[in-house]
C-alpha cells in the first residue's frame, strides 16, 4: 500500500511501503552508506557540518513536500517519494494506448527502461559533482543556501532512480545503482554518460546558466518520462518535477539579478564596459549563454532517433504534455520537418514524426528557454541591449549540426572563419579569468557580491538578510 505519509522511524523516508519488502529495504540500506560516502567525497567541498535552511520532502501532499528547517547536509533525509497513484490511469500514447498502465516492467522493455532510468539517474549525481566547489565562492548566504538546496535535491533524484533500479531490475539494477556512484563527472576513464555533465561548473555565472538551461532539459525529459506507461517511473518523475521548478528559478532569477546589476552599472557609469566597476558586460553574458544553451541542446539527442521512436511506440517515453495534444498519440502516419545541414547549407527535410520526437521535445524546450530571455531583455531594454538565443545549429556536438560551422545567427561559414570568430561567440580564457576574479565569497547575511543584485524577496517568509547558512 502506498500512502502520502511517511514513517519517520524508518531509515529511508519513503511512501512506497519499504518496510513490507525486506529484500528491497536491505538492498537500499546497503547502498545508502555508499551514497553517503560518495556525498562526502564528491559532494560540496565545505560547510558539510553547518546548519543550512533547507526544504525537505517528508510526504507528497500539499504541506509535506516542502518542509523548511535547519539541517546539516549529510543528515538530510533523502527519501523515496512517488506522486499518488491514479488507479484508473491508462497508457496515453503508442501501441499500448488505452491499456491499464503497468505496475511492473514488461520483459520486452526491460533493457530500454533500464537504459532510460540509468541515463536520467546518471545526470543527478553528476551535477552535484560539477558544482562541488561553488560553495566556497557563493555571492551571498542566500545563494549558498540555494546551491545546497539544488544539490541535496539532485541527491534525492538519484535516490528516486536507484529505488526503481533496485525494486524492478534485480541484480542488473543493483549493479547499475553501484555504477551510478562510480562514474564521475569529467573522469577521463569513467565519465558521466551525457556530454554536458562532464563540463565544469567553475563559477556562479556558469551555475546560473546551467540551472537555467541544463536543469530545464531535466524538466522536459522528466515530463516526457512522467508520461510513461511504467507507472512507478511516471509517478517518480511527477514528484521530481515539483522540486525541479526551484532549480530553474535559481537560474532564471540568478541571471535576472546579474542582468539587473549590469544595467545599474551601465546607467551609473554611462558605458557598456562595466568590467572596471566589477560588473559582467552584456557581451560576456551572451557568450556564456551561447555555451550553456548549445551544450544543453545536445542533451536532446539526435533530431531523428529510432531509439526515441521505439520508446514512444512502446509507451516508455511520451511527449511533453502528451495528453493535452490534439492528435492520435500514435504518430504512425505523421511527418514533420526538421532542420538539416547538408552540403554546407541549412535546409529542411520531412521525416516521420515518430523518429523526430527528440526534435519535437527540443522545440518545446527552445520556446520555454526564450521566455526567460525575454524577461531579462525587459531589464536590458533600459540600456538598449538584449540577449538572444543562438541558432540551434550553433556549436553542436550531437545530431544534424554536429561539428558544423554554424554562426550564432544561423549562417554556415567555413571552419576557418568559425575558428577565427570563436572568441566573439564563446567564453574566452580572458572572460573566464575575469569572471573567476569576481568570485569572492560574501558571507554576511543580506550582503551581495558586487556583480549581482539582491533577490526580490527572501524564502518562505524569511527576509533576504536571514542567516540561511549558519557559519
Ligand atoms: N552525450 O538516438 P540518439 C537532468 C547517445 S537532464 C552523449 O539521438 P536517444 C538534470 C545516445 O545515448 C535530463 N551521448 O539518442 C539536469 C545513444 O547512445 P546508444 C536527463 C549521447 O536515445 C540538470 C546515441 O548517442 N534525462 O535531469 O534518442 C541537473 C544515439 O543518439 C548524447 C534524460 O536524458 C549526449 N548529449 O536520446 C541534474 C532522459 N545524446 O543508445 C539533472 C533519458 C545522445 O546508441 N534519456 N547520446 O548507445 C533519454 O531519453 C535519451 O537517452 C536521450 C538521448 C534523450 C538523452
Amino acid at each position: 500500500m502506498t500512502s502520502a505519509t511517511i514513517d519517520y522511524t524508518e531509515k529511508i523516508p519513503n511512501n512506497v511501503d519499504l518496510a513490507s519488502d525486506r529484500r528491497l529495504q536491505r538492498a537500499l540500506e546497503s547502498w545508502q552508506p555508499k551514497f553517503l560516502q560518495w556525498w562526502r567525497d564528491l559532494g560540496p567541498v565545505a560547510f558539510q557540518d553547518r546548519d543550512v535552511y533547507l526544504r525537505t520532502a517528508i510526504s507528497t501532499d500539499q504541506e509535506g513536500w516542502a518542509n523548511f528547517d535547519f539541517v546539516r547536509m549529510p543528515e538530510y533525509r533523502w527519501g523515496i517519494f512517488l506522486a499518488p497513484q491514479d488507479k484508473d490511469r491508462v497508457v496515453a500514447f503508442g501501441d499500448h494506448m488505452g491499456d491499464p498502465v503497468w505496475q511492473d516492467v514488461p520483459g520486452e522493455y526491460r533493457a530500454d527502461l533500464r537504459r532510460l532510468i540509468v541515463v536520467q539517474g546518471d545526470t543527478e549525481p553528476a551535477s552535484v559533482e560539477q558544482q562541488r566547489h561553488l560553495c566556497n565562492t557563493a555571492p551571498s548566504l542566500w545563494d549558498m543556501r540555494n546551491l545546497f538546496q539544488v544539490n541535496v535535491e539532485e541527491g534525492r533524484h538519484l535516490w528516486a532512480m536507484v529505488y526503481l533500479l533496485h525494486r524492478f531490475f534485480g541484480r542488473d539494477g543493483r549493479d547499475e545503482a553501484e555504477a551510478l556512484l562510480e562514474r564521475n563527472s569529467g573522469d577521463l576513464d569513467n565519465p558521466r554518460i551525457l556530454g554536458a555533465f562532464n563540463e565544469q561548473t567553475p563559477d556562479w555565472l556558469s551555475f546560473f546558466f546551467f540551472t537555467y538551461f541544463t536543469d530545464r532539459d531535466g524538466k522536459y525529459q522528466l515530463a516526457s518520462l512522467a508520461e510513461s506507461a511504467f507507472d512507478p517511473l511516471s509517478r517518480t518523475c511527477k514528484f521530481m518535477l515539483k522540486e525541479e521548478a526551484h532549480h530553474m528559478f535559481v537560474g532564471a532569477s540568478g541571471i535576472g539579478r546579474v542582468v539587473q546589476r549590469t544595467v545599474e552599472l551601465m546607467k551609473e557609469h554611462d558605458t557598456e564596459d562595466v568590467r572596471p566597476y566589477g560588473g559582467i558586460d552584456v557581451a560576456t553574458l551572451q557568450r556564456y549563454l551561447n555555451f550553456h544553451y548549445s551544450v544543453s541542446l545536445d542533451l536532446f539527442g539526435a533530431e531523428t532517433s529510432t531509439n526515441a521512436a521505439n520508446y514512444y511506440a512502446a509507451g516508455l517515453k511520451g511527449r511533453y504534455h502528451e495528453e493535452s495534444r490534439n492528435d492520435d498519440h500514435q504518430l504512425k502516419n505523421d511527418s514533420r520537418s526538421i532542420l538539416t545541414l547538408e552540403n554546407g547549407a541549412i535546409g529542411s527535410r520531412d521525416v516521420m514524426s515518430l523518429t523526430a520526437l527528440n526534435a519535437t521535445l527540443r522545440d518545446d524546450y527552445v520556446d520555454d528557454c526564450a521566455k526567460g530571455v525575454d524577461r531579462w531583455n525587459r531589464t536590458l531594454a533600459e540600456v538598449g541591449c538584449e540577449l538572444v538565443l543562438p541558432h540551434v545549429g550553433f556549436h553542436r556536438a550531437v545530431g544534424e549540426f554536429a561539428g558544423g560551422s554554424v554562426t550564432p545567427d544561423g549562417r554556415v561559414v567555413s571552419a576557418e572563419e568559425w575558428a577565427r570568430n570563436k572568441a566573439r561567440w564563446l567564453p574566452t580564457d580572458d572572460d573566464q579569468a575575469y569572471v573567476e576574479s569576481l568570485m569572492q565569497p560574501v558571507r554576511e547575511p543580506g550582503k551581495m557580491a558586487g556583480w549581482v543584485a539582491p533577490p526580490a524577496s527572501g524564502l518562505h517568509g524569511k527576509p533576504v538578510d536571514y542567516e540561511y547558512v549558519k557559519l
